[in-house]
């Protein structure tokens, strides 16, 4: 430990830890822009200035190692000033459409210019001009919001090991964006959004859809149904000012119905479904010497790097769509049938914490249906925006239940959202449907948490099983060469390309810097999640009372002819 004064406090810290992790842990304030806790330490933005007694200039605290009888002043004349410079001369070249941005009042450059008391811009000079672009199905650039922080970058490179967006130019010029100032859509972005998840402006956000989905819900001809993903019963509530991982349930769904959805389905129906399929695939693999380790296919994200980035694997993924795309092949033919409606007319509205769902549902594969099976697909973020726009607070709503029967679910479908549910849904099956006898302890803890790489055992009829999970694609990349290179060997893989798994996907209510210092949402989201499934009457997929009528009147039975048609797909280099 080394003892700095910071403000006249006398501050013990670590040997090796900055002046702002110190003044934070002593609970004095400074204010940082660029500055994202193990992700971006750069320095960059200069907001986060001190003075240091005996330096020359002020120094960035974010990347200043502490040092024994340090003297700081966190809130000298000369820092305060600098850091209104900084932030004026940054606003001075901003699109300042701060009434109309989608980051309105959840602007961390807004906000600091509040706190720091800026009242006018004194330097209006040129200003940096770039094109939208808006070529994804997923994510929107506006380089004129862009303040160059860096921090898209670094998620982009550090946590997905991507790595397709960086600075381009220099000086004035300088604009972040693909090589050659190529479109997102043009490059081998996976669609994540976790760019959007850390940029604290308005720079980068979801192509916003909430349009198409006014105009259904306002056609009497159209019967719009809605499914709900997994992650966003955990996280819908934070958009209304509910702690980080409370659940909002039925909350969300008696919301969803005020806002004049036919109904109000379940994606975890369909997660219960693709354990289902996946484990029968599992099985059939181990046993009829298919390509092993068998890898989990329900996240967009993580497919499409697979096929940009490990081609070679591509053999390995599992053929089964998506819950979300099983839900929409389903509610256009099953679901239609039954309820005796058009299937013309059924339209179907995903809510995903993701923002690859919505190029997913895009994707040419995804028609079995006779139509686009799933047609427009909202983020958790645009979902709360509807309902704030028709004045629907999500707090004040008595709690209500799904709409039968692609509503009907179990605890397996719920942990589909945090990373290692997808595994241990399909351990809590594959065991029983293999042993034929009831698993004592449905708790498979080995695979649950934020390590990003989880390794388990399970041993079946005599035969051990090999598991792994990864989420974050930096973390996917490190498995895949291990089990290239020989390293390592598994049956069977999870990867979901978001850090947390889709708890912390890129379509998720925005975490602040400050927030991310204080606690690890992916934990305190998955946390809630593991609840939510603890709390469900039922826990294992195979016992899901819809599922099974589904293969009794409709399907037959898993992998069999009809799923092979509306709920699998293949994936080719
Ligand atoms: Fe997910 Fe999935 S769990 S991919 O993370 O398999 O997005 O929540 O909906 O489809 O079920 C996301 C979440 C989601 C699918 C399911
Ligand atoms: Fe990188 Fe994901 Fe953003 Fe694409 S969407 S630029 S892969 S972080």
């Amino acid at each position: 430990m080394v003892e700095l004064t910071i403000d006249g406090q006398k501050i013990k810290a670590p040997k090796g830890s900055t002046v702002l992790e110190a003044a934070r842990s002593a609970g004095i304030k400074i204010p940082t822009l660029c500055h994202l806790k193990d992700i971006n330490e750069i320095g960059a933005c200069r907001v986060c200035v001190v003075e240091v007694q005996g330096a020359r200039s002020l120094q960035a605290s974010c990347v200043l190692p502490v040092s024994e009888g340090m003297v700081i002043r966190t809130n000298s004349p000369a820092v305060r000033e600098s850091r209104k410079t900084t932030v004026e001369l940054l606003l001075s070249d901003h699109k300042r459409e701060c009434l109309t941005c989608v980051r309105n009042t959840n602007c961390e450059l807004q906000n600091l210019a509040e706190e720091l008391g800026i009242r006018d811009i004194p330097y209006e000079g040129e200003k940096s001009k770039h094109p939208i672009d808006d070529f994804s199905p997923s994510i929107v650039r506006d380089a004129e919001k862009c303040i160059l922080c860096r921090r898209c970058v670094s998620a982009c490179s550090k946590l997905q090991g991507v790595a397709v967006i960086s600075p381009n130019e220099r000086g004035f010029e300088t604009v972040i964006a693909p090589a050659f100032n190529q479109s997102l859509n043009d490059v081998a972005c996976t669609m994540c959004g976790q760019c959007i998840n850390v940029c604290p402006v308005g720079a980068l956000k979801e192509k916003e859809e909430i349009d198409k989905v006014w105009e259904a819900l306002a056609d009497p001809e159209k019967h719009v149904v809605v499914q709900t993903a997994p992650a966003i019963r955990v996280s819908l509530g934070e958009e209304f000012g509910l702690e980080m991982g409370s659940p909002v349930m039925g909350k969300m769904v008696a919301a969803l119905r005020r806002l004049g959805f036919d109904k109000v389905f379940d994606t975890d129906f369909t997660a219960d479904l693709t354990i289902m399929e996946e484990g029968h695939e599992l099985l059939e693999r181990l046993e009829k010497g298919g390509k092993l380790p068998l890898l989990t296919s329900c996240s967009p994200g993580w497919v499409k790097f697979c096929e940009h980035y490990y081609p070679e694997f591509l053999e390995n993924i599992s053929t089964c769509k998506s819950p979300q795309q099983m839900f929409g092949a389903l509610a256009k033919t099953y679901y239609a049938e039954k309820a005796g409606i058009d299937p013309s007319k059924v339209f179907v509205v995903s809510i995903m914490p993701c923002t690859a769902k919505k190029y997913e549902a895009q994707r040419p594969e995804m028609r079995d249906s006779g139509y686009q099976d799933v047609d427009v697909v909202l983020t958790t973020r645009e979902a709360a925006r509807m309902l704030k726009e028709a004045g629907i607070d999500l707090k004040t709503l008595p709690e209500e239940e799904f709409d039968e029967p692609l509503g009907i679910s179990t605890g397996a479908g719920a942990i589909f959202g945090a990373t290692g549910g997808v595994m241990e849904a399909a351990l809590r099956t594959v065991y029983e449907v293999v042993t034929g006898k009831e698993l004592e302890n449905l708790d498979f803890v080995e695979v649950r948490g934020v390590e990003g790489i989880k390794e388990s055992e399970v041993e079946l009829n005599g035969k051990k099983i090999k598991v792994a999970v990864a989420h974050g694609l930096a973390n996917a990349r490190k498995v895949l060469d291990m089990i290239k290179n020989g390293e390592a060997e598994y049956h069977f893989v999870e990867i979901m390309c978001c850090p947390g798994g889709c708890v912390g996907g890129g379509g998720q209510p925005i975490v602040t810097a400050q927030e991310r210092w204080e606690r690890d949402y992916r934990e305190v989201r998955g946390k809630a999640i593991y609840e939510v499934d603890k709390n469900m009457p039922l826990r294992k997929s195979h016992e899901n009372p819809a599922v099974k009528a589904l293969y009794e009147e409709f399907l037959g039975k898993p992998l069999g002819e009809k799923s092979h048609h509306l709920l699998h797909t293949h994936y080719t280099p």
